[in-house]
């Protein structure tokens, strides 16, 4: 099914999301993000076992198992391995990062742009704001100091609010898709339907002690909230000002998905030193990038310069705003 009925469109419109079954090939576009991050994995469990911060690589147990053990053992967690994207502070020549071809292959799968054409028209950028998120069931992850699970549920947010305000006015669209089959029990995201309607609502860093930004609950219908479990090849589309948050990994499995963001060619993406580029454009498909090599060059290189460089914010709220006490 390559574009959105004009149902999927309307729910869009009407609610701020809409699940979009059976939009990225399981077997040609999934399994080989799988397979590549087994061996960044792999990699992973060799560098820490050689400085002697885990007692074995764990190379018999599959990918859940072995990212759980690991993270488990080392009361670490190690997602800018696989992220491709890089950290919102601290970047440093060896800062990690994971931008290979079968991640860009699934950034531009035809089918999901497809998809994302019939909401953002026929210039498609890829947003640089993107990421990996793999979550360890909650009864084995590491915490941090005040006792959170370090990278557990996502908290209330819109994604507008996580961008520079000079993206307000991007037609910037969300596309979350699992790596596996998602539910409520291993933590798939959940909407407030309608609440794109809305403005930008004040987001809260640090709010609670949970990491990232937080919109208070007095400010929107929390109980209006609804999950959207999605199954592996399926995708949830958001609007950028629908209020989200994801639940808790309860199950004993992990929970992995990517979110990606698109908008039409020549907006501004909200984070302008980290990469961006043309998936698609007909009007000038000379444009468009097909090199997986080149993209992440493209990265290497804006971490290379940010390591030397004074290194910006995207934080654009204030922990002593009154709506945060
Ligand atoms: O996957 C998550 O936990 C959060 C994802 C999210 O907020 C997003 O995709 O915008
Ligand atoms: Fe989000």
């Amino acid at each position: 099914m390559p574009a959105l009925t004009a149902e999927q469109k309307e729910h869009l419109d009407e609610f701020g999301f809409v699940h979009v079954p059976d939009v990225l090939d399981p077997e040609n576009v999934i399994d080989p993000v799988i397979d590549e991050y087994a061996g960044v994995l792999d990699s992973l469990a060799e560098e820490l076992f050689s400085k002697g911060i885990i007692s074995s690589t764990y190379s018999e147990l599959d990918f859940s198992e072995r990212v759980t053990r690991i993270y488990e053992e080392s009361g670490e967690i190690y997602n800018g391995y696989f992220d491709f994207s890089l950290p919102q502070n601290g970047i440093k020549a060896d800062t990690p990062f994971w931008a290979g071809p079968a991640v860009f292959g699934a950034l531009t799968a035809p089918g999901l742009l497809d998809a994302v054409e019939s909401v953002v028209g026929p210039e498609i950028y890829s947003n640089p704001v993107q990421h990996v998120r793999i979550k360890v069931p909650e009864s084995r992850a590491p915490r941090d100091e005040n006792g959170q699970v370090k990278f557990g549920v996502t908290p209330w947010h819109q994604d507008s609010g996580v961008v520079n305000p000079e993206a307000d006015q991007t037609d910037m669209l969300t596309v979350w898709f699992p790596l596996m089959d998602t539910s409520p029990e291993n933590g798939c995201l959940q909407v407030v339907p309608g609440s794109h309607t809305g403005q930008l609502l004040t987001h809260c860093p640090g709010y609670k002690q949970v990491a990232g930004v937080t919109i208070p609950t007095n400010m929107f219908e929390e109980g209006a909230a609804m999950p959207v479990p999605i199954k592996k090849g399926g995708a949830l589309f958001l609007n950028k000002l629908t209020v989200h948050s994801s639940l808790p990994n309860v199950s004993d499995r992990i929970r992995w998905s990517f979110d990606l963001r698109y908008h039409p060619v020549g907006q501004p993406t909200g984070r302008s030193v980290f990469p961006g580029f043309v998936a698609r454009s007909r009007s000038n498909p000379g444009s468009e990038l097909h090199d997986a090599q080149r993209w992440y060059m493209m990265w290497k290189d804006t971490r290379d310069s940010l390591a030397r460089a004074e290194q910006p914010t995207f934080n654009r709220w204030d922990t002593d705003d009154p709506a945060c006490a």
